[in-house]
């Protein structure tokens, strides 16, 4: 018998050794030691890092405060109105200097720059959203360089560009600053109904030198064709420079998720036996193969790149139905619903979103048992790596491009601008396996046909805007990321103003809940094809709080308080929403804690109920993931990272497998989706207890729920059974099931009167805490919602915001404990906000 693997061993190893000796003549480098900044016209130079920001500097140097603590952050507006100078030196050694090529590349400026190389100038720069690449050849020197950068301000620049425009614009978003479309900036940095006005200026991703031969790799597209055992690749890559002159090749290697090679050589056609499909998380796993470009001639290697594949077909179906149209993510054929929330970017220092920060991201996402979230078009492109980690961990992206909620002007330049902008980002992500859809903006279809604030602007705005979405980008899009589906805009019904609000075909975003104070059921009497975007603030945990607000200001009415939330009249929403459901609260915390279930509460009726029409309904993105400071507002998990009840309680919500509840009166549906592959047998026991845990009716069952679906496992009818107690019951239901080997227990309950009215006692909880940092709690009577929190330190619980619905203790244990913890645990339950 011949062993193919091992022979393909020993040939690996020796082309190892051979690969290794052998030196790539491309080299980059990143530019980032003896970084100063002034403001212009000043002659006081600070020490800058790169990536850095003006903002980040003047903090650091102590000469301006934190702008997220207090009301710091107004002081900061004037700083806005400064151009700034950058000044950068390095050195370049002799063997990059005798390379026939130097580059300098700028992955991120923000945002108007005029850039200068030992006096020179290279060019001027206006798109934070793009990558800048200036040929340096003849102007960079052996040994030192000089690199200025003169910032404009992007608050004088708007104002110009306003004063310019022919063609005015008066539509402005809640929070932002009006000009923030006429710079390709990220338009949240000039605030947001969650976010401070803090249009900083710096260079928020590295600068790279890069030296070359005549020849290098431009971009590589992968494209992937699916037949049944065998997937085949075709790569297309294209190489800049003088190709011809060097006769360079392009070749390839692939290897599998174990890291065997499969193929090595030339082709652009490449057959893969027995592929191991990416799915997304929940589905399945995410074996990602390796693709390695390289650019030779006979004697060396020139160049080469590395991408990460995921094999997926991925589409998204829109079959005529009896409701109109569906909106499904399909992946490898399979519709998949869609859970997660929308993504904002995670600082207003961006050069602080570092991979620390988004690799926390991604893995909130997959505790909360996401597969998608949506990348929101008024914030910024994330960085490589967190398409990276989402390919890694199986999330699902809705990637808008970034353009939210405005009017643009689209001149000649602005035109240009975004073109160049789509291409440099679309080339970026376009092989990522995650990447599911494309999208043009974020609600400005919507707000055409919609909102009060639009009408009234130059008719030949609106044609410009089908111009932007409908052609333009469309185009680009089609062109570069030819695989990838495209979407006019979030929400929409696929275009042309043709009702892009319409809840039976396309996307929607649903505010009345919230924006326009309707009830939590409200959510029931809507069944959208596809939720992306709907939420419910809270306030961030007291510790958080505190983080920003001093003792004095720990009033939810006060200056500070006030100052971080961005929502107007958004503090007397949650109190009026409370009131609808608790009683008073006795301080702040209480509040706080309150804030977070009804939050929690509100996104899970909505998600359940749409998770209840599984092929009517296929998606259920809640607004929104994260923050980009600390603020009260729609997040689940706060600037620091830490989860809101409604992070923990998505968890449940989200899970693969999920029980809910639906009560119309006394009549109770008890309802199981099953988002596997693999029919699931559920247990359930259902009973009706007094709030002191006496059982009042007992009820077991057992049900098969199939594949990808959602079934109603029994309907009671408790009228009599409560009938003049209903202060003093709840209903509870546990279910047990085996999936993929491992058994869970779970439960739900409900109640039939606004907690406010139940008649708690005091649970005299008891908390135990052990030296692993798990928790064992234990109560007396009912308690709805108990969450517990480290007094010091930070840690997340595999479960919180729980329900003890008897007297069995339950045991949380710990997910992760970001720092070191000195003991101490914080307990609320919902008894002890009134007394
Ligand atoms: C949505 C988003 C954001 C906004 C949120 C809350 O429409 O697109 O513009 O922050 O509502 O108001």
């Amino acid at each position: 018998m011949d062993s193919p693997s091992v022979f393909r061993g020993i040939v690996l190893n020796r082309y190892k050794l051979i690969k290794e000796k052998e030196q790539t003549r491309m080299t980059k480098r990143k530019i980032f030691e003896k970084f100063k900044i002034c403001v212009e016209g000043s002659s006081n130079w600070y020490p800058m890092r790169v990536p850095g920001s003006a903002m980040d500097t003047f903090y650091q140097e102590g000469i301006l405060p934190d702008p997220y603590q207090g009301t710091n952050e107004y002081q900061w507006k004037e700083f806005f109105n400064n151009d700034f100078l950058v000044k950068g030196v390095f050195d370049v050694g002799p063997e990059e200097f005798s390379k026939e090529k130097l580059m300098l590349v700028f992955h991120g400026i923000d945002t108007i720059g005029q850039i200068f190389l030992n006096g020179t100038e290279l060019g001027l720069v206006q798109n934070m959203h793009r990558r800048y690449a200036f040929s340096v050849q003849g102007i960079v020197q052996a040994g030192e360089n000089v690199l200025e950068i003169k910032l404009t301000s992007p608050l004088k620049y708007i104002e110009k560009k306003k004063t310019e425009a022919k063609r005015k614009i008066h539509l402005t978003n809640t929070g932002n600053l009006s000009g923030s479309q006429y710079i390709r900036k990220a338009h949240c940095m000039f605030g947001w109904d969650w976010g401070p006005v803090l249009p900083d200026a710096g260079i928020f991703r590295p600068i790279e030198l890069w030296a070359y031969s005549e020849a290098g790799l431009g971009e590589t597209l992968v494209r992937q064709r699916h037949t049944k055992g065998e997937v085949v690749l075709q790569i297309e890559t294209t190489v800049c420079g003088n190709n011809a002159e060097t006769e360079s090749k392009v070749s390839y290697e692939l290897f599998s998720p174990d890291g065997a090679m499969i193929y090595e050589g030339t082709q652009e056609c490449i057959t893969i036996d027995h592929p191991q499909l990416w799915w997304p998380n929940g589905y399945g796993k995410q074996p990602l193969y390796t693709l390695k470009v390289y650019l030779r001639t006979s004697q060396e290697r020139l160049d080469e790149k590395e991408y990460r594949i995921g094999l997926r077909t991925l589409t998204i179906s829109q079959a005529p139905d009896k409701w109109g149209q569906e909106f499904a993510i399909t992946v490898n054929g399979v519709k998949i619903f869609a859970r997660g929330a929308d993504y904002i970017p995670d600082d207003c220092f961006y050069a602080r979103i570092t991979k620390e920060v988004l690799e926390r991201d991604v893995q909130a996402a997959v505790f909360a048992n996401f597969n998608c979230l949506r990348v929101w078009g008024g914030g910024y492109y994330p960085s490589d790596t967190f398409y990276d980690l989402c390919d890694e961990y199986g999330i699902l992206l809705w990637q808008d491009l970034m353009f939210a909620c405005n009017i643009y002007d689209l001149t000649e330049d602005f035109i240009e601008n975004i073109e160049e902008e789509a291409k440099d980002n679309l080339l970026r992500f376009r092989n990522h396996a995650s990447l599911a859809l494309i999208c043009g903006n974020n609600e400005m279809e919507t707000a055409w046909e919609n909102w009060s604030d639009a009408k009234g602007h130059d008719p030949s705005l609106k044609r410009d805007y089908l111009l932007q979405f409908e052609y333009i980008l469309q185009k680009i899009a089609k062109e570069t990321a030819p695989d990838t589906f495209y979407w006019p805009s979030s929400p929409s019904s696929g275009g042309s103003f043709d009702n892009p609000d319409d809840e039976n075909r396309g996307d929607c975003h649903y505010w009345d809940v919230w924006h326009g104070q309707k009830p939590f059921e409200e959510y029931l009497n809507h069944f959208f094809r596809f939720c992306s975007e709907f939420g419910f603030q809270s306030l961030p945990s007291m510790k958080t709080i505190t983080a920003f607000a001093e003792k004095k200001d720990c009033n939810l009415f006060s200056r500070v308080m006030e100052s971080h939330q961005k929502n107007p009249s958004a503090n007397g929403k949650i109190l009026y929403y409370l009131s609808e459901t608790f009683r008073y609260p006795k301080n702040l915390e209480s509040l706080v804690f309150l804030s977070q279930v009804l939050q929690g509460y509100a996104m899970k009726t909505a998600t359940e109920h749409f998770r209840r029409n599984r092929g009517r309904c296929m998606g259920s993105i809640y607004w929104q993931f994260n923050d980009n400071w600390p603020v009260a507002s729609w997040s689940s998990m706060d600037y620091f990272g830490r989860y809101k009840a409604l992070h923990y309680m998505a968890r449940k919500f989200c899970a693969p497998i999920a029980g809910s509840i639906r009560k119309q009166q006394q009549k109770v549906e008890f309802w199981i989706s099953n988002e596997t592959f693999e029919p699931v047998q559920v247990q359930a026991e259902i009973c009706l207890k007094t709030l002191d845990f006496e059982i009042l009716e007992e009820h077991v069952l057992s049900c098969d729920v199939p594949a990808l679906s959602a079934v109603c496992m029994d309907t009671r009818d408790y009228q009599e059974l409560i009938h003049g107690q209903a202060d003093n019951v709840f209903v509870c239901v546990e279910y047990e099931y085996t999936s993929g080997g491992i058994t869970e227990k779970k439960k739900e309950f409900e109640i039939f009167v606004p907690m406010k009215y139940l008649e708690l006692k005091d649970p005299c909880l008891t908390v135990k805490e052990y030296e692993d940092g798990s928790v064992l709690l234990a109560a007396k009577s009912f308690v709805p919602y108990c969450m517990i929190e480290s007094e010091d330190g930070d840690v997340i619980w595999e479960d919180n915001a729980v329900a003890l619905t008897d007297e069995t203790p339950v045991l949380l244990n710990v997910w992760l404990n970001q720092t070191d913890r000195k003991h101490g645990i914080k307990v609320y339950d919902v008894y002890h906000t009134y007394h």
